[in-house]
Protein backbone atom coordinates (compact mmCIF):
# COMPACT_ATOMS: atom_id res chain seq x y z
CA UNK A 1 0.00 0.00 0.00
CA UNK A 2 1.17 3.25 -0.81
CA UNK A 3 1.11 6.32 1.29
CA UNK A 4 1.93 9.62 1.30
CA UNK A 5 2.55 11.67 4.66
CA UNK A 6 2.52 15.12 5.12
CA UNK A 7 1.56 17.36 8.03
CA UNK A 8 1.39 20.83 9.49
CA UNK A 9 -0.36 22.56 6.69
CA UNK A 10 -1.83 25.61 8.31
CA UNK A 11 -4.47 26.26 5.41
CA UNK A 12 -5.49 30.15 5.61
CA UNK A 13 -2.49 30.85 8.19
CA UNK A 14 -1.62 34.43 7.58
CA UNK A 15 1.02 36.56 8.57
CA UNK A 16 0.10 39.49 10.92
CA UNK A 17 0.99 42.66 11.40
CA UNK A 18 1.82 46.33 9.92
CA UNK A 19 1.93 44.46 6.51
CA UNK A 20 -0.16 41.28 6.85
CA UNK A 21 0.69 38.55 4.03
CA UNK A 22 -1.27 35.94 3.18
CA UNK A 23 -0.12 32.42 2.54
CA UNK A 24 -2.96 30.47 0.64
CA UNK A 25 -1.57 30.33 -2.49
CA UNK A 26 1.29 29.18 -1.20
CA UNK A 27 0.02 26.33 0.36
CA UNK A 28 -2.60 25.79 -2.74
CA UNK A 29 0.92 25.57 -4.88
CA UNK A 30 2.71 22.89 -2.32
CA UNK A 31 -1.19 21.15 -2.40
CA UNK A 32 -0.99 20.85 -6.27
CA UNK A 33 2.66 19.21 -5.67
CA UNK A 34 1.32 16.46 -3.60
CA UNK A 35 -1.68 16.05 -5.75
CA UNK A 36 0.89 15.38 -8.41
CA UNK A 37 2.35 13.42 -6.18
CA UNK A 38 -0.78 10.99 -5.64
CA UNK A 39 -1.33 10.31 -9.24
CA UNK A 40 2.39 9.92 -10.11
CA UNK A 41 3.16 7.21 -7.23
CA UNK A 42 -0.72 5.55 -7.43
CA UNK A 43 -0.41 7.10 -4.23
CA UNK A 44 -3.66 4.88 -2.16
CA UNK A 45 -3.54 6.99 1.18
CA UNK A 46 -2.92 10.35 1.99
CA UNK A 47 -2.08 10.95 5.30
CA UNK A 48 -2.16 14.39 7.06
CA UNK A 49 -1.07 14.37 10.59
CA UNK A 50 -2.41 17.04 12.45
CA UNK A 51 -2.33 20.97 11.55
CA UNK A 52 -4.94 20.87 8.81
CA UNK A 53 -6.57 24.64 9.10
CA UNK A 54 -5.49 27.57 10.78
CA UNK A 55 -8.13 29.67 9.20
CA UNK A 56 -11.24 28.30 10.88
CA UNK A 57 -13.82 31.29 10.87
CA UNK A 58 -16.34 32.69 8.35
CA UNK A 59 -14.68 33.40 4.29
CA UNK A 60 -11.06 32.44 4.95
CA UNK A 61 -12.44 28.89 6.20
CA UNK A 62 -14.40 28.48 2.84
CA UNK A 63 -10.86 29.19 1.19
CA UNK A 64 -8.89 27.18 3.20
CA UNK A 65 -11.38 24.18 2.50
CA UNK A 66 -12.03 25.29 -1.41
CA UNK A 67 -8.12 25.32 -2.00
CA UNK A 68 -7.83 21.80 -0.70
CA UNK A 69 -10.71 20.96 -2.85
CA UNK A 70 -9.53 22.13 -5.47
CA UNK A 71 -6.32 20.36 -5.36
CA UNK A 72 -7.59 17.14 -4.60
CA UNK A 73 -10.90 16.57 -5.99
CA UNK A 74 -9.38 14.61 -9.33
CA UNK A 75 -7.66 12.35 -6.82
CA UNK A 76 -10.53 11.39 -4.24
CA UNK A 77 -12.61 10.88 -7.52
CA UNK A 78 -9.76 8.38 -9.01
CA UNK A 79 -9.60 6.44 -5.08
CA UNK A 80 -7.48 7.97 -3.31
CA UNK A 81 -8.63 8.20 0.40
CA UNK A 82 -7.80 11.14 2.66
CA UNK A 83 -7.24 10.49 6.64
CA UNK A 84 -6.11 13.58 8.89
CA UNK A 85 -5.98 13.83 12.59
CA UNK A 86 -6.45 17.11 14.25
CA UNK A 87 -3.67 19.22 15.48
CA UNK A 88 -3.47 21.66 18.78
CA UNK A 89 -4.62 24.07 15.87
CA UNK A 90 -7.58 22.19 14.83
CA UNK A 91 -10.81 23.01 16.06
CA UNK A 92 -12.67 19.51 16.20
CA UNK A 93 -16.32 20.84 15.05
CA UNK A 94 -13.92 22.24 12.09
CA UNK A 95 -12.32 19.12 11.47
CA UNK A 96 -15.78 17.10 11.51
CA UNK A 97 -17.17 19.09 8.87
CA UNK A 98 -14.32 19.51 6.23
CA UNK A 99 -14.46 15.95 6.65
CA UNK A 100 -17.95 15.81 5.36
CA UNK A 101 -17.22 18.24 2.38
CA UNK A 102 -14.34 16.81 1.12
CA UNK A 103 -16.26 13.10 1.37
CA UNK A 104 -18.88 14.44 -0.58
CA UNK A 105 -16.38 14.96 -3.47
CA UNK A 106 -15.53 11.13 -3.12
CA UNK A 107 -16.94 8.11 -4.95
CA UNK A 108 -19.25 5.80 -2.41
CA UNK A 109 -18.26 3.14 -0.55
CA UNK A 110 -16.13 2.84 2.01
CA UNK A 111 -15.11 6.15 3.89
CA UNK A 112 -12.89 7.88 1.61
CA UNK A 113 -12.01 10.92 3.82
CA UNK A 114 -11.24 10.20 7.74
CA UNK A 115 -10.97 13.12 9.65
CA UNK A 116 -10.13 12.39 13.05
CA UNK A 117 -10.67 14.11 16.54
CA UNK A 118 -10.25 11.47 18.86
CA UNK A 119 -8.13 8.69 19.00
CA UNK A 120 -8.69 5.81 17.02
CA UNK A 121 -7.47 2.09 15.38
CA UNK A 122 -8.17 2.51 11.74
CA UNK A 123 -7.59 -0.69 9.35
CA UNK A 124 -7.84 0.56 5.63
CA UNK A 125 -7.60 -1.96 2.16
CA UNK A 126 -6.44 -0.72 -1.07
CA UNK A 127 -5.09 -3.09 -3.61
CA UNK A 128 -5.42 -6.47 -1.81
CA UNK A 129 -3.20 -4.97 1.01
CA UNK A 130 -4.26 -3.92 4.59
CA UNK A 131 -2.76 -1.19 7.34
CA UNK A 132 -3.80 -0.35 10.46
CA UNK A 133 -3.58 3.08 11.22
CA UNK A 134 -3.77 4.54 15.00
CA UNK A 135 -4.63 7.74 15.52
CA UNK A 136 -4.01 9.80 17.80
CA UNK A 137 -4.78 13.82 18.21
CA UNK A 138 -3.07 16.24 19.76
CA UNK A 139 -3.90 15.75 23.11
CA UNK A 140 -6.47 17.67 24.51
CA UNK A 141 -9.32 17.79 27.91
CA UNK A 142 -12.66 16.56 25.61
CA UNK A 143 -10.35 14.68 23.13
CA UNK A 144 -9.16 12.14 25.65
CA UNK A 145 -11.90 12.41 27.54
CA UNK A 146 -10.29 14.04 30.95
CA UNK A 147 -11.93 15.54 33.41
CA UNK A 148 -10.07 18.14 35.44
CA UNK A 149 -10.45 21.76 37.30
CA UNK A 150 -7.41 23.17 36.47
CA UNK A 151 -7.02 23.34 40.39
CA UNK A 152 -2.99 22.13 40.02
CA UNK A 153 -2.22 24.62 37.27
CA UNK A 154 -1.27 23.75 33.94
CA UNK A 155 1.95 21.69 34.09
CA UNK A 156 -0.46 19.13 36.01
CA UNK A 157 -2.69 19.39 33.56
CA UNK A 158 -0.27 18.24 30.64
CA UNK A 159 1.08 15.88 32.68
CA UNK A 160 -1.88 14.06 33.18
CA UNK A 161 -3.14 13.83 29.31
CA UNK A 162 0.71 13.06 28.15
CA UNK A 163 -0.39 9.56 30.70
CA UNK A 164 -3.54 9.69 29.07
CA UNK A 165 -1.78 10.09 25.49
CA UNK A 166 0.58 7.13 26.41
CA UNK A 167 -2.45 4.95 28.06
CA UNK A 168 -3.89 5.34 24.56
CA UNK A 169 -1.47 4.70 22.39
CA UNK A 170 -0.35 1.46 24.35
CA UNK A 171 -4.23 0.56 24.15
CA UNK A 172 -4.26 0.96 20.60
CA UNK A 173 -0.89 -1.18 20.09
CA UNK A 174 -2.79 -4.28 21.74
CA UNK A 175 -5.55 -4.05 19.66
CA UNK A 176 -3.52 -3.79 16.54
CA UNK A 177 -1.40 -6.98 17.62
CA UNK A 178 -4.38 -9.25 18.16
CA UNK A 179 -5.23 -8.14 14.34
CA UNK A 180 -1.59 -8.82 13.14
CA UNK A 181 -1.65 -6.09 10.70
CA UNK A 182 1.44 -3.75 9.98
CA UNK A 183 0.54 -0.46 11.66
CA UNK A 184 1.19 3.09 10.85
CA UNK A 185 0.89 5.48 14.14
CA UNK A 186 0.12 8.85 12.56
CA UNK A 187 0.16 11.95 15.93
CA UNK A 188 0.58 15.33 15.88
CA UNK A 189 2.45 15.82 19.34
CA UNK A 190 6.42 17.23 20.96
CA UNK A 191 8.54 14.23 21.35
CA UNK A 192 11.95 14.53 23.12
CA UNK A 193 15.04 14.38 20.88
CA UNK A 194 13.67 17.28 18.28
CA UNK A 195 16.46 19.31 16.92
CA UNK A 196 13.93 22.05 17.13
CA UNK A 197 10.89 23.40 18.99
CA UNK A 198 7.44 23.56 18.27
CA UNK A 199 5.89 26.59 16.03
CA UNK A 200 4.32 29.20 18.59
CA UNK A 201 3.28 26.83 21.52
CA UNK A 202 5.12 27.83 24.61
CA UNK A 203 6.98 24.74 26.56
CA UNK A 204 4.18 25.42 28.99
CA UNK A 205 1.26 24.82 27.02
CA UNK A 206 3.04 21.91 25.19
CA UNK A 207 2.47 18.28 26.22
CA UNK A 208 5.74 16.58 25.90
CA UNK A 209 5.88 12.58 25.56
CA UNK A 210 9.14 10.55 25.90
CA UNK A 211 10.75 8.91 22.72
CA UNK A 212 10.97 5.86 24.97
CA UNK A 213 7.15 5.77 25.76
CA UNK A 214 6.44 4.88 21.71
CA UNK A 215 5.99 1.30 20.79
CA UNK A 216 7.91 -0.14 17.83
CA UNK A 217 5.13 0.53 15.18
CA UNK A 218 5.90 -0.58 11.68
CA UNK A 219 5.98 3.16 10.64
CA UNK A 220 5.81 6.18 13.11
CA UNK A 221 4.69 9.62 11.22
CA UNK A 222 4.48 12.84 13.50
CA UNK A 223 3.36 16.44 13.05
CA UNK A 224 3.50 19.44 15.36
CA UNK A 225 7.61 20.38 14.70
CA UNK A 226 7.62 21.92 11.67
CA UNK A 227 11.50 20.67 10.62
CA UNK A 228 11.49 17.51 8.44
CA UNK A 229 13.68 14.92 11.24
CA UNK A 230 13.84 11.86 11.58
CA UNK A 231 14.78 10.70 15.32
CA UNK A 232 16.88 7.89 16.01
CA UNK A 233 17.55 4.96 13.77
CA UNK A 234 13.80 3.66 13.75
CA UNK A 235 11.15 4.18 10.79
CA UNK A 236 10.10 7.33 13.12
CA UNK A 237 9.49 10.57 11.43
CA UNK A 238 9.00 14.37 11.63
CA UNK A 239 7.54 14.60 8.13
CA UNK A 240 7.61 18.76 8.69
CA UNK A 241 5.46 21.39 7.50
CA UNK A 242 3.65 22.01 3.93
CA UNK A 243 5.52 24.89 3.92
CA UNK A 244 7.68 27.81 5.66
CA UNK A 245 5.51 29.55 8.08
CA UNK A 246 7.86 32.30 8.60
CA UNK A 247 11.47 33.56 8.61
CA UNK A 248 12.46 31.48 11.73
CA UNK A 249 11.77 28.65 9.14
CA UNK A 250 13.79 29.87 6.59
CA UNK A 251 16.37 27.47 6.53
CA UNK A 252 13.77 24.54 6.69
CA UNK A 253 13.18 22.06 3.40
CA UNK A 254 9.79 21.09 3.44
CA UNK A 255 8.75 17.38 2.03
CA UNK A 256 6.67 15.03 2.04
CA UNK A 257 7.13 11.16 2.64
CA UNK A 258 6.32 8.11 0.71
CA UNK A 259 5.88 5.00 2.10
CA UNK A 260 4.82 1.23 0.96
CA UNK A 261 4.08 -0.91 3.47
CA UNK A 262 3.24 -4.60 2.58
CA UNK A 263 2.48 -7.48 5.37
CA UNK A 264 5.62 -7.33 7.02
CA UNK A 265 6.08 -3.59 7.37
CA UNK A 266 7.76 -0.85 5.44
CA UNK A 267 8.91 -2.01 1.91
CA UNK A 268 10.26 1.57 1.06
CA UNK A 269 10.65 4.72 2.27
CA UNK A 270 11.27 8.25 0.50
CA UNK A 271 11.11 11.46 0.86
CA UNK A 272 9.74 14.12 -2.32
CA UNK A 273 10.38 17.75 -2.32
CA UNK A 274 7.76 20.48 -2.28
CA UNK A 275 8.46 24.02 -3.64
CA UNK A 276 9.24 26.44 -0.58
CA UNK A 277 8.26 29.97 -0.04
CA UNK A 278 11.90 31.59 -0.08
CA UNK A 279 11.99 34.00 3.63
CA UNK A 280 14.67 36.82 4.52
CA UNK A 281 16.00 38.60 6.90
CA UNK A 282 17.35 41.75 5.70
CA UNK A 283 18.72 44.47 7.96
CA UNK A 284 19.24 47.75 6.17
CA UNK A 285 20.25 51.71 7.57
CA UNK A 286 18.84 53.50 4.34
CA UNK A 287 17.95 53.01 0.90
CA UNK A 288 21.43 51.70 -0.90
CA UNK A 289 21.16 48.98 2.01
CA UNK A 290 17.34 47.93 0.45
CA UNK A 291 18.69 48.15 -2.97
CA UNK A 292 21.64 45.87 -2.22
CA UNK A 293 19.50 43.73 -0.23
CA UNK A 294 17.49 43.38 -3.62
CA UNK A 295 20.10 43.10 -5.48
CA UNK A 296 21.93 39.63 -3.50
CA UNK A 297 18.15 38.37 -3.30
CA UNK A 298 17.93 34.75 -5.71
CA UNK A 299 13.71 35.42 -6.01
CA UNK A 300 12.90 38.98 -4.97
CA UNK A 301 9.63 39.47 -6.27
CA UNK A 302 8.91 35.81 -4.46
CA UNK A 303 10.41 36.02 -0.91
CA UNK A 304 8.66 36.82 2.26
CA UNK A 305 11.00 39.42 4.07
CA UNK A 306 11.48 40.33 6.97
CA UNK A 307 12.51 44.07 7.41
CA UNK A 308 15.32 45.63 10.33
CA UNK A 309 15.78 48.91 9.81
CA UNK A 310 18.96 50.34 11.92
CA UNK A 311 18.48 54.07 12.22
CA UNK A 312 18.72 57.15 14.49
CA UNK A 313 15.63 57.69 17.33
CA UNK A 314 13.50 60.01 15.29
CA UNK A 315 14.16 59.02 11.93
CA UNK A 316 11.04 60.27 9.89
CA UNK A 317 10.88 56.40 8.02
CA UNK A 318 7.88 56.50 6.04
CA UNK A 319 10.12 57.21 2.63
CA UNK A 320 11.87 54.46 3.49
CA UNK A 321 9.17 52.59 3.87
CA UNK A 322 7.91 53.07 0.59
CA UNK A 323 10.84 52.45 -0.55
CA UNK A 324 11.10 49.40 1.04
CA UNK A 325 7.76 47.90 -0.40
CA UNK A 326 8.43 48.81 -3.59
CA UNK A 327 11.84 46.52 -3.93
CA UNK A 328 9.92 44.07 -1.69
CA UNK A 329 6.31 43.63 -2.90
CA UNK A 330 5.79 40.54 0.12
CA UNK A 331 7.35 42.78 2.53
CA UNK A 332 5.26 41.38 5.87
CA UNK A 333 4.78 41.97 9.40
CA UNK A 334 5.83 44.80 11.22
CA UNK A 335 8.73 46.54 10.61
CA UNK A 336 11.64 46.01 13.52
CA UNK A 337 13.73 49.28 14.00
CA UNK A 338 16.58 48.76 15.55
CA UNK A 339 18.19 52.47 17.12
CA UNK A 340 21.48 52.93 16.63
CA UNK A 341 21.71 56.14 18.97
CA UNK A 342 20.54 54.43 22.04
CA UNK A 343 21.77 51.35 24.46
CA UNK A 344 19.74 48.35 23.73
CA UNK A 345 16.73 47.64 26.49
CA UNK A 346 17.68 44.46 26.45
CA UNK A 347 13.80 42.99 27.86
CA UNK A 348 14.72 39.83 29.52
CA UNK A 349 12.39 37.46 31.05
CA UNK A 350 14.71 35.26 33.07
CA UNK A 351 13.97 35.03 36.50
CA UNK A 352 9.85 35.74 35.54
CA UNK A 353 7.78 32.80 37.06
CA UNK A 354 4.79 32.23 34.80
CA UNK A 355 3.02 30.69 37.51
CA UNK A 356 2.88 34.18 39.78
CA UNK A 357 1.10 36.82 38.06
CA UNK A 358 1.11 39.50 40.84
CA UNK A 359 4.99 38.77 41.25
CA UNK A 360 5.93 38.69 37.47
CA UNK A 361 4.06 42.24 36.65
CA UNK A 362 5.87 43.56 39.83
CA UNK A 363 9.25 42.42 38.72
CA UNK A 364 8.50 43.81 35.18
CA UNK A 365 7.55 46.90 36.70
CA UNK A 366 10.39 47.38 39.22
CA UNK A 367 13.01 46.23 35.81
CA UNK A 368 11.25 49.58 33.66
CA UNK A 369 12.87 52.90 32.96
CA UNK A 370 10.73 55.64 34.35
CA UNK A 371 10.14 57.98 36.29
CA UNK A 372 9.88 56.79 40.88
CA UNK A 373 6.91 58.36 41.13
CA UNK A 374 5.34 56.99 38.51
CA UNK A 375 6.61 53.52 39.32
CA UNK A 376 5.31 53.81 42.87
CA UNK A 377 1.57 54.83 41.56
CA UNK A 378 1.47 51.43 39.06
CA UNK A 379 2.92 49.49 42.16
CA UNK A 380 -0.15 50.48 44.00
CA UNK A 381 -2.35 50.09 41.23
CA UNK A 382 -0.87 45.71 41.42
CA UNK A 383 -2.04 45.63 45.15
CA UNK A 384 -5.08 47.04 44.11
CA UNK A 385 -6.08 44.73 41.62
CA UNK A 386 -4.95 41.98 43.62
CA UNK A 387 -6.93 42.37 46.64
CA UNK A 388 -9.71 43.09 43.68
CA UNK A 389 -8.84 39.89 42.54
CA UNK A 390 -8.79 38.01 45.73
CA UNK A 391 -12.39 39.27 46.55
CA UNK A 392 -13.76 37.64 43.25
CA UNK A 393 -11.79 34.49 44.36
CA UNK A 394 -13.60 34.35 47.50
MN1 LIG B 1 0.96 21.92 15.89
Amino acid sequence: MKILFSADWHLGYTLGGANPALRLEDQARQLRMIAAYCDEYAVDVLAIAGDVFEAQERGAARAAVGAMMDALAQGLSRGLRIIAIAGNHDRDYFMDMAGLWLGAHAPTGGERVVMRTRPELLTVEANGERVNFALLPFPTLARYELQHDDAGGVAQRNEQLAKLFIEKMEDLRKQASEQRLPTVLLTHVTVTGTTVKAHRISPRDDVVIPRGAFPDFELTVVGHIHKAEQLGGAHFYYVGGLDRMDVGERDYEPRVLLADIGPAGVREITSLPLDPTPFAAIVASDEEGLVAARARMERPDDTLVKLTLEVPQGTYLAPLLDRARQLFPRLYGNVDCAWTDSEPLAPSVAGLNAANVEETVRKYLEEQQMPDDERAALLELVTELRAVRTGVDE
